[in-house]
């Protein structure tokens, strides 16, 4: 039976040590009940470090033994792993870059980086003592990026999911790093990388092609052999839970003391890890901002801060404490009276019974950070408002601004604007405080964190079907022979070869892809048996396949089927045609020439291509975008299609194409023997034309209506050098 493998850094529990030995209690974060359904089932398990050092190998035997009875298997770290790996390379370098602050806070340090390697590797081989084929292993953070590509390269059919719970930067950003590549093939070892929102996914998709030689489409990476899908996955919460609390007894109590000590006071509410990321100085400032501006809010508003001690040890988050602690002092010993004090700063963590009275209380949850991957505690504040009222600010660098559309958004360094929402806030009516918060309940409760698994999950699965039947459309040995052997029994053949991309890779020249010695070989060896018709059917200009091919004994299509040249003859063009229209779109196309350096126009008989594969990389794709909608409706009133092919836009007369053109030559003839290779859209005509019985191959793993396909080039040609030992001269040689 196949089990689901969940790998963090860290493990959902608590390890402590009472009268020296050790002991472990599950820890429910959300991410931990989020995933219960799944690791706490059958054989399932959970991989991380249990988030202390344990040297002794005595305890490190009980505490695995103790953890097997709950699914979990530990990896231990050593005091210099933890300071490299996770310290030094996940927090020095990752989290202040992914969240933006890589001026301020990364360190590049080798040695981190081979320590990150190094536990990575570390949690492989604990994956590898575990997985077994058919297994789906999820590996979550930013502290295991390297990880779906290690464990890939052991286990090549296994499915591997990949989450990132922080931002994914731009590729301004994100390319400083100098292991930026292997970074991204890491991550790209998975077969869905989810993310929190549809920004990090363009993120991700920018830097994998600008920095790998890996091609997308839409929101598939093809990586070689495998299609890598990227998609945004919002995370939840455990809406119930959060809408339960407050109907408990001790909760209840709770919010009783909290009324009591906070009456007549609006009370504003922020909860946050210490972290530079989470605006938490920005967010002081705001509101002594607004305390100097707005003379009535004296003693009308409390801020109720907590901060949840993390990484304080290290120099930078003391100092951001200290900060905090001076800033609190100085804004409460300027405004403080008899009976109120404007900020109630807590630097502890408080019981979950305490965070929902809170959470219930607050009139105003104030959630302003510099930048946030999702941020739970904005839901959670939401999920407990069971009267509908209440109200969000949100900072529009969190992940879940994108969804909490009702909240009042701030831009958190417009402190301005966050004053002017906090005076929004505390005076808004209740009905508006209904009306927001009624959509924003109905969302956190539908998009809870069992739903985010679920959908996760399914869509891994959806992804591992697709890969599997492209890999059973691949030309394998087995289909290779039966396609050979029908073409040794067959007596009339013929052979459509589309060429750039087909016959010979892409080159940033058009001019540079001129046929080498071995095609020429190919192609002369296929030519010569009587019993093939070979047929060069290329969106080339005639002239160019002219210069290549006139002596060759292979009939040539040019310009999609503008132009046909039947062996020993000359060309002739497809008579009836108009190409007036040129005089219209050619001047449209001039303009994007203009505006876009390393572009250029080339002109064909009945088309017009507008190239753009040097241009600066995305500027390309956006123009085009923009030049598709500009022709438009031109191009349909003077019966022309656009085809936007591979950094290319075509504008062509619509009744050419290379389907037609195939079958021009196929109609009415018996061919016993058709077989067609091409790499692009403008091939899909043919394939969609020719007759069922027509074997036909894509080169490149796009989906097509092909029946089979191959990689690349090369595997096109050792498929017709392997039809070429069948001809009847090389077949003598043989014997
Ligand atoms: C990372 C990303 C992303 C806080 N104080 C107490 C307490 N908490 C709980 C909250 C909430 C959690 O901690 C904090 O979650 P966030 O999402 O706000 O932030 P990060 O810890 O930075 O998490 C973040 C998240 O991963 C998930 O993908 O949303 O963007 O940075 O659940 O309730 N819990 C208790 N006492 C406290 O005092 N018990």
């Amino acid at each position: 039976m196949p089990k689901t493998i969940i790998v963090s850094n860290r493990l959902p529990v608590k390890i402590s040590r009472v009268d020296d030995a050790y002991h472990s209690s599950p820890s429910e974060g959300g991410l931990a009940t989020g995933l219960g359904s799944i690791y706490k089932q059958g054989d399932n398990v959970w991989i991380g470090w249990p988030g202390v050092e344990i040297t002794a190998q005595d305890d490190r035997d009980q505490i695995t033994a103790e953890l097997k009875d709950l699914n979990l298997i530990p990896v231990f770290l050593d005091q210099e792993e933890i300071n490299q790996y996770y310290e030094g390379f996940s927090n020095e370098v990752l989290w202040p870059v992914f969240h933006y602050y890589a001026s301020t806070y990364a360190a590049y340090k080798q040695s981190n980086w081979d320590y990150y390697q190094t536990v990575n590797k570390k949690f492989r081989d604990m994956i590898l003592s575990v997985a077994e084929p058919g297994d789906v292993i999820w590996i979550h953070d930013y502290q295991l990026l390297l990880l779906p590509a290690l464990v890939r390269a052991q286990m090549p059919d296994v499915s591997i999911g990949f989450f990132l719970h922080i931002p994914f930067p731009s590729n301004e950003m994100f390319r400083l790093i100098p292991w930026r590549s292997e970074l991204l093939e890491g991550m790209l070892g998975a077969d869905l990388i989810g993310f929190h929102t549809f920004d990090d996914v363009r993120h991700f998709l920018g830097a994998a092609t600008r920095l790998l030689p890996v091609s997308s489409n839409a929101n598939i990476i093809s990586n070689g052999e495998r299609s890598v899908v990227i998609e945004s996955f919002p995370m939840g919460i455990d809406e119930k839970k959060y809408a339960s609390l407050p109907l408990q007894d001790e909760v209840k109590e709770q919010i009783g003391l909290i009324k009591e000590n906070f009456k007549n006071k609006k009370l504003i509410l922020s909860i946050d890890r210490l972290d530079y990321s989470k605006g938490i100085l920005q967010r002081l400032e705001a509101f002594q901002l607004l305390l100097e501006m707005c003379p009535e809010c004296k003693e009308n508003i409390t801020l109720y801060m907590i901060v949840v001690p993390s990484r304080d040890t290290v120099p930078q988050y003391a100092h951001l404490r200290d900060e905090i602690d001076k800033k609190v002092g100085k804004i409460n010993a300027l405004y403080r009276t008899m009976d109120w004090s404007p900020v109630h700063y807590y630097y502890r963590s408080f019981p979950i019974e305490t965070l929902s009275a809170l959470y219930y209380s607050a009139d105003v949850c104030l959630v302003t950070p510099m930048r946030d991957g999702m941020n739970l505690v904005s839901k959670e504040y939401v999920a407990s408002r069971i009267n509908n009222d209440g109200v969000l600010i949100m900072s529009e660098m969190a992940g879940s601004s994108k969804e909490l559309i009702e909240a009042i958004i701030v831009n958190p360094n417009n402190m301005g604007e966050v004053c002017r929402a906090i005076l929004q806030a505390i005076n808004m009516k209740p009905e508006e405080q209904r009306r927001r918060m009624i959509p924003m309940r109905q969302l956190v409760a539908k998009f809870n964190t069992s739903h985010w698994v679920k959908i996760f999950m399914d869509r891994l699965k959806e992804v591992k079907l697709m890969q599997r039947s492209l890999q059973a459309r691949h030309v394998s040995n087995t289909t290779e022979q039966s396609i050979i052997n029908r073409y040794i029994k067959t007596k009339k053949r013929i052979i459509f070869l589309d060429y750039d991309g087909t016959l010979v890779n892409f080159k940033s020249n058009i001019d540079q892809a001129s046929p080498d010695k071995e095609l020429y070989n190919i192609i002369n060896k296929l030519a010569e048996d009587p019993a093939n018709q070979l047929v060069l059917i290329s969106g080339r200009k005639h002239e160019n396949l002219d210069s290549w091919f006139k002596d060759n004994d292979i009939y040539l299509i040019a310009e999609h089927g503008s132009w046909f040249k039947q062996q020993g003859t000359s060309w002739h063009k497809i008579g009836g045609l108009s190409d007036q229209w040129k005089h219209d779109i050619y001047p449209i196309l001039e303009t994007y020439v203009d505006r876009t350096p390393g572009s250029f126009i080339e002109e064909k008989t009945y088309s017009l291509v507008w190239h753009y594969r040097k241009a600066q990389a995305g500027l390309g794709e956006l123009r085009a975008n923009e030049l598709m909608n500009n022709l438009k409706y031109l191009a349909s009133d003077k019966g022309l299609q656009l085809l936007a092919g591979d950094k290319v836009l075509e504008v062509k007369n619509m009744d050419i194409n290379k389907g037609k053109a195939a079958l021009t030559l196929t109609e009415g003839k018996d061919y016993d023997f058709v077989i067609a290779f091409g790499d692009d859209y403008t091939d899909e005509d043919i394939f969609k034309a020719l007759p069922e019985s027509a074997i036909t191959i894509k080169v490149g793993s796009n989906l097509s209506a092909a029946k089979f396909y191959l990689r690349n080039p090369a595997e096109v040609r050792k498929l017709l050098t392997s039809f070429a030992r069948y001809t009847p001269a090389e077949m003598d040689v043989e014997k």
